[in-house]
């Protein structure tokens, strides 16, 4: 437990509230890449598209054209990783998700997203989360176009969940009236995965 008291202790010395930090979380500046190995490298945004579909009356597939046309929104907020890591103040520009709703007629019954990346990641959120107003479709991470590594062009920023939560590459958001478990949440990561409740593993 050393390295977590000190690491709070270091939050206090440099002026940041420790209280920021979830339970079980320390601080880091660094930004380390996590996934399961599908990046698909640089890919040119102009091709990349984003498909709103399932509990809704017509799907629509947005082009990346669409997409930069769309009102855009910055948050800075701080990230969860479930390995213990959090990041403080990062910047993201993009789509508020409420916006993307609103371009088509989700079912009243649709309770429930999943998130569908280049590669196959799923992960399962639902949409009542999505509509708060830090839930972005992102596409800028401090004002640069987001990296491949980070999930550039296109990925979910929802950061009252552990990062898992979002998805890198986006290209799909599903709407579903029944839930279905992304890819962590069907190998033990929780279903909903809410930091300071700390609901890194298995459970409702
Ligand atoms: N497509 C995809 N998105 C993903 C993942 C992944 O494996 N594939 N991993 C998730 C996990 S477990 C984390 S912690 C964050 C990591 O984001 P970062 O690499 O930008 O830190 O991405 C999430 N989104
Ligand atoms: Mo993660």
């Amino acid at each position: 437990m050393k390295f977590f008291e000190r690491n709070r202790e270091t939050l206090r010395e440099r002026g940041i509230d420790p209280d920021r930090l979830p339970p079980g979380q320390y601080f880091t500046e660094r930004f380390p890449v996590l996934d399961i190995g599908d990046c698909p490298g640089e890919v040119d945004p102009s091709s990349w598209s984003l498909r709103l579909f399932g509990a809704v009356t017509e799907e629509r597939t947005l082009s990346w054209s669409e997409l930069l046309a769309m009102p855009s929104t910055t948050i800075t907020t701080d990230l969860h990783c479930v390995t213990k890591w959090s990041k403080f103040d990062t910047a993201w520009r993009g789509v508020k998700f409420s916006d993307l709703v609103a371009l088509v007629d989700v079912d009243p019954a649709a309770a429930y997203v999943l998130e569908h990346a280049r590669g196959g990641y799923t992960t399962n959120v639902p949409l009542a989360d999505c509509l708060s107003e830090d839930c972005l479709v992102a596409y800028e991470y401090e004002g640069e176009a987001i990296t491949a590594e980070h999930g550039g062009p296109l990925r979910l920023i929802l950061p009252a969940l552990y990062l898992w939560k979002s998805a890198k590459w986006l290209e799909g958001i599903e709407f579903r009236t029944s839930e279905q478990l992304g890819f962590w949440e069907r190998n033990g990561y929780h279903a909903y995965g809410d930091p300071w409740r700390e609901q890194r593993y298995s459970g409702r």
